[in-house]
């Protein structure tokens, strides 16, 4: 029997909607939704590869429990939960709470169980070790935006279906299909905005994908955007285009202040240092100005950086000089539609965002949203003494290649008490478990993008049922993580899924009630709760929340509003529109008004003007940064024959002239090392390059002992992360620098050693 399934794709931001054939239980073919209300049929060679994905044989179907001589074998769910349960209790005995810990790796934000469920965990093991994905990515940005309009959520998106201008900093969408800018078809979205006249323009140490669609090009010098961005703010007030016009005059506070921090980056001082003349700085700054409407938009390039934060902030003190946040073609709030911190309580003011409230034990790094940097997660299981890790805890993470010194971090996790895993493989983080806890495919979970819609440059909703049952004896992901919550929270192993769900649920509906400003607030939890049924699971609580969101129909209070049955009618969407102006209304800083020079970013100004003088005595070294690849995900999607195969991906990329002073030619056998290690691969020689600088992809480096990936391991690549430093963070945020590592590179003669 032939059947079709409609299905939003859970592998990138992009969440396009795709269609599956499924035959006879199997998917046979996977092809863009005509009809999605988004993506209009766009789709990438990820999405096309679901069917693929879910039948991976490597693919855990059952719990795993590490032997004595480091092997797995399958066990029953009650076997893996009373290991869990009996290991964890003498770790809290003997260490007590803050020796656990949990890492969330970036697919968590892709899961409705595990965004959903995985809070409640992390509150049952009651630790401040709360590390995740987010301090080797986006951190500086949410940062920047808590400082500046009140919450982490309220990032400025670029409308780019509006936009006539869109200058675009350490970002490749083409390629990485958008990010904190959740649209399908890039390509055909910035096609539009050259057709309709408008132009691009990208700042890029390599001539990427996107500079390839680009008007102009700039390279740049790794780790300068800062100082990029800080002239443009000096031309803005130099030359008297700064004007953020009538809509946001009203409501800036540090206006001044950022007209005397821009002083000393004057074009021709920052010139040397990004290598971008003089000239075409002040050019950049005045087609800004001049453009009907303008998008500055950073991605990876410029928050996994040195001075991440700062040029976060820069970016959207640019689109407020130049008039352009929160006006159609310029950068944009998102209205999610269930909802965020940014629509919920009173409006235009809220408690602002507190940062280094405590900080990590052995190296006093400062919290950010309730967590530590990733990067120290190394330290604190190896180094003695109160509150040092014994337990962890990983959802949907694979530290061992996303994060610095991820070699180092192998080791210190064999150290470990208990580790517990919830992931789909046995690869190079969860070998070293002491149980795997499988999460069922993506297509045996129903899935809504609570994630990544804030982001998204329309507003957007769409609910994706299960395509298939849960095989017998399965657990799906939110069912594992509320069972280890009840674990961590005392219950034991018989914990009772379903109660600890219709205490989430029930905590959800008294928080909700007791909202100023909810369509809700004071109403009887009961009530609430009765008009949920017969709803569980993520199920309900997305229908909580669209009911209760700025759409919702407010359990009667909005007729004709929102809910979860509205998009369960709706299987391609619902489209609630292009963006629309926000603020004041968007707003939750303490006071109201959008910051502009809020403390911690200001005091990251002295060590800019350092950074300005320390360039000019640079070593002229070789400089390394990362990239993404259309065929990859990170570390996890290797193992899918159609998309390792072809070119290799896991290539260092060199200028001819570096190439050429360092004897090494295109194809060979290379050699990169830093202070902290050295990795072998393949030179690609091109002049896509900047001069000096080198990009290695992360991901690779699937030849580790144990590692059960049949496929990515014949396609294994280097691991870049042994070259990093994880004493090198942003001070801010504590993210993990990861672009502008100094290198040398060399040729190998000799063969890699096996
Ligand atoms: N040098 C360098 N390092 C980087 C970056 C870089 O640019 N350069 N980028 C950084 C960024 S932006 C990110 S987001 C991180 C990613 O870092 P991580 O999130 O740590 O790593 P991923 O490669 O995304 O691994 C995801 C894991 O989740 C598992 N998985 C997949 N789907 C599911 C699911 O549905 N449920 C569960 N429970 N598990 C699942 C996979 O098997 C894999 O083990 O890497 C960072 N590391
Ligand atoms: N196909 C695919 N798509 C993905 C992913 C994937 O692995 N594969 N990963 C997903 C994830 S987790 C994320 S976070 C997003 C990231 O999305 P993007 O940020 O768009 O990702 P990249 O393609 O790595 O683009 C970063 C660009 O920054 C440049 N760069 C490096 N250092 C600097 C610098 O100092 N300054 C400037 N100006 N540029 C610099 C790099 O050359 C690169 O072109 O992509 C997501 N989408
Ligand atoms: S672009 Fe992203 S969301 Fe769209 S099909 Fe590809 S991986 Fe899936
Ligand atoms: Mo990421």
């Amino acid at each position: 029997m032939t059947t079709t399934a409609l299905r939003t794709c859970p592998l990138c931001e992009a969440t396009c909607g795709l269609e599956l054939t499924i035959e006879d239980g199997r998917v046979t073919k996977v092809r863009g939704d005509a009809d999605d209300v988004f993506s209009k049929g766009f789709i990438c060679p990820k999405g096309a590869s679901l069917g693929e994905l879910h039948d991976d044989p490597n693919r855990l179907r059952s719990p795993m429990r590490r032997r004595a001589d480091g092997t797995f074998e399958a066990v029953s769910w009650e076997e893996a939960f009373a290991e869990i349960d009996e290991r964890l209790r003498a770790v809290d005995a003997a260490h007590g709470r803050q020796a656990f810990a949990a890492y969330l790796g970036n697919p968590t934000a892709h899961s409705l169980g595990g965004l959903l469920y995985g809070r409640a965990l992390l509150k049952a093991l009651g630790t401040r070790n709360i590390y995740s994905a987010s301090t080797v990515d986006q951190f500086p940005k949410q940062l920047a935006s808590a400082l500046m309009f009140g919450t982490g959520l309220s990032v400025a998106i670029p409308d780019l279906d509006r936009t006539r201008h869109l200058l675009i900093l350490g970002a490749d969408p083409m390629v990485s299909n958008g990010s904190l800018m959740t649209a399908p078809d890039v390509r055909g979205r910035l096609r539009a905005i050259r057709a309709r006249g408008g132009k691009i323009v990208v700042v890029d140490p390599r001539r990427s994908r996107t500079a390839g669609e680009a008007d102009e090009h700039h390279f740049i010098r790794p780790g300068s955007d800062a100082l990029l961005l800080f002239a443009l703010v000096h031309v803005l007030f130099d030359e008297d285009l700064a004007d953020p016009g009538a809509h946001l005059a009203p409501h800036l506070a540090g206006l001044d202040e950022v007209r005397e921090l821009a002083a000393p980056f004057t074009p021709e001082a920052v010139a040397p240092a990004t290598g971008i003349a003089a000239p075409e700085i002040r050019r950049m700054a005045r087609e800004l100005a001049a453009a009907p409407t303008a998008a500055v938009y950073g991605r990876i390039g410029t928050t996994t950086q040195s001075f991440g934060t700062a040029a976060s902030w820069l970016i959207d003190v640019l689109n407020i000089l130049t008039g352009n946040l929160d006006r159609p073609g310029g950068a944009m709030f998102n209205r999610p539609a269930a909802g965020s911190g940014n629509t919920q309580g009173e409006p235009g003011r809220g408690r602002g965002t507190a940062i280094h409230r405590w900080g990590s034990r052995v190296s006093e790094r400062g919290e950010v949203f309730g967590e530590l940097p990733v990067a120290c997660l190394t330290e604190e299981i190896t180094t003695p003494g109160e509150g040092q890790v014994r337990a962890l805890f990983t959802i949907a993470g694979n530290p061992v290649l996303s994060t610095p010194n991820g070699d180092r971090l192998a080791e210190a996790l064999d150290e470990l008490d208990l580790m517990v895993c919830i992931d789909i493989y046995l690869n190079e983080t969860t070998r070293h478990a002491h149980v795997i806890l499988p999460v069922p495919s993506t297509l045996e979970r129903a899935h809504y993008d609570v994630a990544l819609y804030p982001f998204a440059i329309r507003n957007i909703a769409n609910w994706s049922p299960p395509v298939f049952d849960l095989p017998d004896g399965a657990l799906d992901e939110w069912e594992i993580l509320a069972k280890l919550a009840g674990i961590a929270g005392g219950a034991g192993p018989e914990a009772d899924v379903a109660v600890i769900d219709d205490f989430i649920a029930g905590e959800a509906v008294r928080r909700a009630v007791r909202t100023k400003g909810s369509p809700v607030n004071e109403r009887d939890p009961d009530e609430i709760l009765a008009a949920l049924e017969p709803r569980v699971g993520p199920a309900r609580l997305v229908d909580l929340m669209l009911r209760t969101g700025p759409y919702g129909e407010g359990f009667g209070a909005n007729p004709g509003g929102l809910s979860l049955a509205t998009l369960e009618a709706a299987p391609h969407g619902v489209d609630l529109g292009a963006l629309e102006p926000r603020i004041p209304e968007v707003l939750r800083t303490e006071t109201g008004m959008i910051e502009l020079a809020p403390e911690p970013l200001t005091a990251e100004v002295p060590r800019l003007v350092a950074s300005m003088a320390a360039a000019g005595e640079a070593d002229g070294g070789l400089l390394l940064i990362g990239r993404r690849q259309l065929r990859s995900n990170n570390s996890w999607m290797h193992n899918i024959p159609k998309l390792v195969s072809g070119p290799e991906g896991c290539t260092v990329l060199v200028h001819p002239d570096d190439a050429e002073r360092l004897g090494l030619a295109d194809g060979e056998p290379a050699i990169v090392s830093s202070a902290r290690g050295e990795i072998h691969l393949t030179a690609q020689v091109t002049d896509d390059m900047m001069p000096g600088v080198v990009s290695v992809p992360h991901g690779w480096g699937h030849d580790l002992d144990g590692v059960e990936l049949d496929v990515a391991r014949a396609h294994a690549g280097a691991n870049v992360n042994v070259l990093g430093d994880s004493g090198e963070l942003e001070p801010l945020t504590g993210t993990a620098v990861l672009n502008a590592i100094p290198v040398e590179l060399a040729p190998a003669r000799q063969p890699a050693p096996a």
